[in-house]
């Protein structure tokens, strides 16, 4: 009995944090693609990316490729980024 109460409050407390996660981190990117995006067109231009990027650099020291991160964000290949591809981490190698 006791294992399946425990069992029960991890499953909520897993439920719970789950969903709460989500809703979190959808206010988090939201408002981080809100950032990015100077124009508000609901889209980032690599424009944006570029002054977005222009001073950070990879773990490694070395500045970022924000074409080609651009590029590989850009599933669709229409030039853009919403919101969803912004946030993908680029195609899958086929
Ligand atoms: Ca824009
Ligand atoms: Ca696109």
């Amino acid at each position: 009995m006791k294992i399946l109460k425990a069992a029960l409050l991890v499953f909520g407390v897993l439920t719970f944090s789950q969903s709460y996660g989500q809703q979190d981190l959808e206010a988090k990117q939201k408002k981080q693609f809100a950032k990015v995006d100077k124009d508000s067109d609901g889209y980032v231009s690599l424009e944006e990316m570029k002054v977005r990027f222009a001073d950070k650099k990879t773990k490694d020291g070395k500045p970022f490729n924000i074409e080609k991160m651009f590029q590989k964000k850009d599933v669709n290949g229409d030039g853009k980024l919403d919101r969803k591809e912004f946030f993908t981490k680029g195609k899958k190698k086929k």
